[in-house]
């Protein structure tokens, strides 16, 4: 009896060494995935990102955001950075191109001039995605998908703080400009969308606004030269395209023994850290931020479109205003 059990012990045991030997046989010949099918893996989706420079923190963690994105999403990006020259954009779409990416994705420095490089992109069947910045062009079938701030809304917003600011004030307010790259959709949007707010209020007058590239040194250099023709107390507010733009502006104003955010009224675009901080100790008065974390989002529609899946043609960036009328504690940090 006990011989008995111990023979189908063993007869069973055989069966199932067998067993897992013709299987572990089988999943090798057959190539097997997890899907159990016969499909090689497919290839990643390849990515062309022409970003258009490094002339600020804003473009800094922008470029950080999507190449991150791409290595978090597993799409295999070439990024080529054109140190603000759009000659370059050109060369690098035109090498995407014969490169034969799935998608070419490009920050456009200016808004024209893009039309015949993008015509090559569509003959050769490559979806393109525009980011941060828009073109101007007549032919909206040149693009895909265009994901952008809305400039328009952030020169809007700069506009609304003053006139709340100002609300009590009956006299004449003098406004410095510093604007971005000329012909560049956000230096358009805001200051085309503060001059719709301030319209309506004769008592803000724009004294001075000049281009200043988005670039700290720059800001410095405006602010020197508008303080060799302006007396300081003559001057009401900045209003700043771009942080670094009022960084080097605020050097200035400190050299020159004003206090920016109480004697000279500060608006500033972006909202990185440390505007944030100067916005916290009084030195500026109100942060329209411009969000530069689009990395996920462009992998999400880049996705979309290799797939075939439809897109919007218009995806606006969600942003907010930091003044100094928030909650202070309630701005989380903004990591960069
Ligand atoms: O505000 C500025 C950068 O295009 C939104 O470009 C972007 C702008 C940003 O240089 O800091």
């Amino acid at each position: 009896m006990h011989t008995a059990m111990r023979m189908q012990g063993v007869r069973l045991m055989n069966l199932l060494v067998r067993a897992t030997v013709l299987i572990l046989c089988i999943v090798p010949l057959c190539g097997c995935g997890p899907g159990g099918n016969n499909e090689p893996e497919p290839s990643p989706i390849v990515l062309g990102y022409s970003q258009l420079g490094d002339e600020s923190t804003w473009r800094s963690q922008n470029s950080r955001s999507i190449i991150n994105a791409a290595e978090e999403a597993g799409i295999k990006i070439m990024f080529e950075n054109a140190m603000q020259d759009p000659e370059n954009q050109i060369k690098a779409i035109r090498s995407f191109i014969a490169y034969k990416v799935d998608v070419i994705a490009f920050s456009p420095l200016v808004e024209t001039g893009w039309d015949t490089v993008l015509g090559e992109a569509r003959a050769a069947g490559i979806p393109v995605i525009i980011v941060d910045r828009m073109i101007n062009t007549a032919d909206d079938s040149l693009y895909t998908c265009a994901l952008c701030s809305d400039f328009d809304l952030e020169g809007r917003r700069a506009g609304e703080f003053l006139v709340r600011k100002f609300e009590d004030s009956e006299t004449r307010v003098n406004i410095v400009e510093l604007g971005g790259t000329s012909d560049s959709t956000p230096a358009i949007g805001r200051y085309e969308g503060f001059r719709d707010v301030i319209s309506s209020h004769p008592k803000f007058q724009v004294i001075f606004s000049e281009d200043g590239d988005f670039m700290l040194s720059k800001g410095r250099e405006i602010m020197q030269q508008v303080l060799a023709v302006y007396d300081a107390a003559d001057i009401d507010v900045l209003y700043s395209h771009n942080d670094d733009m009022t960084f080097g502006a605020i050097e200035v104003m400190q050299e020159a023994g004003i206090r920016p955010g109480r004697d000279i009224v500060i608006i500033s675009v972006d909202a990185t850290q440390r505007i944030i901080n100067y916005l916290k100790a009084g030195v500026v008065n109100c942060v329209i931020e411009c969000n530069p974390n689009s990395g996920p989002q462009v992998m999400k529609i880049t996705r979309q479109i290799a797939s075939g899946e439809e897109v919007p043609k218009h995806i606006f960036i969600e942003e907010m205003v930091f003044d100094e009328y928030a909650d202070f504690d309630t701005i989380a940090d903004r990591g960069y």
